[in-house]
């Protein structure tokens, strides 16, 4: 039996890294029975039949999951958001960084396409991205010209996944580490200003210590699992202040002696991370029940 990890599903066909040895694999039959199926970043046992094929026979128990899209063993989520084309924006970012708490992760933040932006919009960036370090995040702001091995060096070890909208140049970071990844990529649409979905499959990819992920490019990612309680506990400083409100199950809205709403008011919280959190509390009280 060999221990690798998967590092892509195509029509059930799993290929499983081994010390960088690659093998085809397919799950047992088992499997099936019990509707559990490997998915991308899984470690998994594959048995010794052929060099270059086998059988999975075993899925290691997941530190964690991403639903969509389906990665699991995330050691470091990054957000990629692009400065210009699609254009930056702290509402959808917040979205996203809610959604990666939900699942345990603390998102990096890595803006791309600075070379694009003009001065303006380099400075407004550059003035949130203060904002959101000094809430806890780390952040990186880069261009065409800056060198992917140097965004990445900073990163954690283990398995990092890219993920963001379509078009802000994820492969593209992937292709400047490595051109011999030679991953699809694709201007995005003008009329739209938003990417062609280029990328269809998750993937891991080599790097130095470990694993990154390409990932298809989402428009508007899961937030279904997430509740307000959920909400109000992802983001950082409401949550962090919020602690002091005199009832315990504050939201934050129009209770009386609201520590945030206090804050909000010093200009200790964001009055912007404040409205999207209200945006998104109402979001999920407005949310049709699915049966
Ligand atoms: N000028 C400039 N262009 C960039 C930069 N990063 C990406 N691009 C361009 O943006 C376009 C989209 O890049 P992709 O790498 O395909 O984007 P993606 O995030 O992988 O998109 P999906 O696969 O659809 O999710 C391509 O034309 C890239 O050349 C950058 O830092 N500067
Ligand atoms: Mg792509
Ligand atoms: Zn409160």
């Amino acid at each position: 039996m060999k221990t690798g990890r998967v590092i892509r599903s195509l029509s059930g066909v799993y290929r499983v890294d081994v010390d960088g040895t690659l093998y085809d694999a397919k799950p047992r039959g088992l499997f099936r029975k019990k509707q559990v199926s490997p998915i991308v970043g899984d470690i998994v046992d594959i048995d010794d039949e052929t060099h270059a094929s086998g059988y999975i026979q075993h899925i290691h128990q997941r530190k964690n999951e991403l639903k969509r899209p389906p990665v699991s063993n995330i050691d470091l989520l990054v957000i990629v958001m692009s400065a210009v084309s699609p254009s930056f924006s702290t509402q959808l970012l917040d979205r996203f960084l809610v959604i990666g708490h939900s699942y345990g992760l603390k998102p990096r933040i890595v803006i791309t396409k600075k070379d694009l932006a003009s001065e303006t919009e380099i400075a407004t960036i550059e003035k949130s991205l203060a904002i959101y370090e000094e809430i806890g995040y780390e952040t990186q702001f880069v261009g065409i010209e800056d060198s992917a091995a140097s965004i990445f060096d900073v990163w954690e070890p283990g398995l990092a996944v890219l993920s963001g909208q379509s078009g802000v140049g994820k492969s593209s970071l992937l292709n400047k580490y490595q051109p011999n990844f030679n991953i699809e990529t694709n201007e995005i649409s003008s009329a739209l200003n938003r990417g062609k979905h280029t990328t269809r499959h998750v993937e891991l990819y080599p790097r130095h210590e470990g694993f990154i992920a390409d990932t298809p490019g989402f428009s508007a990612l899961d937030f279904d699992h997430i509740d307000k309680e959920a909400l109000r506990d992802n983001f950082i400083e409401i949550s962090h202040y919020g602690a002091s409100c005199k009832f315990r199950d504050c939201y934050h809205l129009n209770e009386p002696k609201c520590q945030v709403k206090a804050m909000v008011e010093e200009g200790k919280i964001p009055e912007f991370r404040y409205q999207h959190y209200v945006q998104l509390l109402n979001e999920i009280s407005n949310r049709k029940v699915k049966y």
